[in-house]
């Protein structure tokens, strides 16, 4: 079973790669960047990666990009990313990134988007896979700074596949980004958002009708809303699931408590997901592992999963064709 959920080609769909920044590289990147870190060692990093929510985790998050400077840098975070969902039978990767975070620390869009390109470019020469970019926004900052990067990024409006919705959830609702995601919609790029992890199912909801996304990363506490299950299994809206985050956000106490079976009971479309591999327990790989000893799922069940976030990726039709 192993062997056949390694080999099974598999798509990510809800991966921030600053979030797959493993402390070897964090460590690479500091010295090469004459940083400081706060930590004597890798484990010592591994050993702080204990979460109450997800607050507590966004502050290490934050932290630990801060070794990110030079266009190479994001290059090597990508790259790194890239390979291991390579040897963990990826074949398409869709990432995140938060041009946010890494603006107010004076860095500027141009060097972020130079490197994730040049490893984007690379991946798909050198490993054969395929790539997408979703710029997302940080919700827990003000809706104007969005408007204002989304404007900044007009050269590269063309390299997006879609923007996003992300950082701290409660208290900053979709509402608040309605003007910025209208205008992603007037530019003609598609709309992904986190709703629906540790906010309430209204996010969800909103997302949907303000927002106008196509797919929902998390999602998970709809099952909270039986009207809402409904409509998105009607709609056929896409759910990119993340249960090892869940897990370590305490989003639910156990991965057999995890609602992903509920979900999948009802009719719902879902993709398995990492989110932030390297502060969350390990890759796609990992998590499908993860749900195989929790649930018990049979290989149909895991070539659905795979089918389904192939059929819901920001591809080409052929490239499509060729992975199905
Ligand atoms: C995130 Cl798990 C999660 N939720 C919301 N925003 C995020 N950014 C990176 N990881
Ligand atoms: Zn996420």
């Amino acid at each position: 079973m192993q062997d056949f959920l390694k080999r099974l080609p598999k798509a990510e769909l809800h991966l921030h790669i600053e979030g797959s920044l493993e402390p070897e590289l964090m460590f690479a990147l500091a010295e090469r960047n004459g940083i400081e870190l706060p930590y004597a060692s890798v484990d010592e990093v591994r050993a702080a990666y204990e979460f109450e929510d997800l607050q507590s985790f966004l502050n290490l998050y934050y932290q630990g990009m801060a070794v990110l400077r030079s266009a190479d840098d994001f290059f090597d975070l990508a790259m790194d990313y890239f390979r291991r969902a390579h040897a963990e039978g990826v074949v398409h990767v869709e990432i995140s990134f938060d041009p946010q975070a890494h603006l107010a620390r004076g860095i500027e869009l141009g060097v972020q988007m130079e490197g994730l390109s040049r490893a984007r470019r690379q991946a798909e020469r050198e490993l054969d896979m395929s790539t997408a970019l979703i710029m997302s926004f940080l919700r827990d900052r003000p809706a104007d700074e969005a408007m204002r990067v989304l404007e900044q990024a007009a050269p590269y409006w063309e390299m997006l596949d879609a923007v996003g919705l992300d950082s701290a959830e409660c208290g900053h609702p979709p509402s608040k980004f309605r003007e910025v995601f209208a205008r992603a919609m007037t530019l003609g790029i598609p709309r992904v958002a986190h709703a629906g992890e540790e906010g309430p199912p209204s996010y969800i909801r909103e997302a949907l009708d303000l927002l106008d996304v196509c797919r929902i990363d998390h999602g998970v506490r709809c099952l909270e809303d039986s009207a809402l299950v409904e409509r998105l299994r009607e709609e056929r809206i896409p759910l990119t699931v993340c249960p090892l985050s869940n897990v370590r956000l305490k989003v639910v106490e156990h991965i057999d408590d995890h609602p992903l079976p509920k979900l999948m009971d009802a009719g719902l479309l879902l993709t398995l997901n990492s989110d932030d591999p390297a502060y969350f327990g390990g890759g796609v790989l990992a998590n499908y592992l993860a749900c195989q000893r929790a649930f018990g799922w049979s290989k149909e069940t895991f070539a659905i999963l795979a089918r389904n976030a192939i059929e819901v990726a920001f591809l080409d039709d052929s490239r499509r064709q060729a992975l199905r």
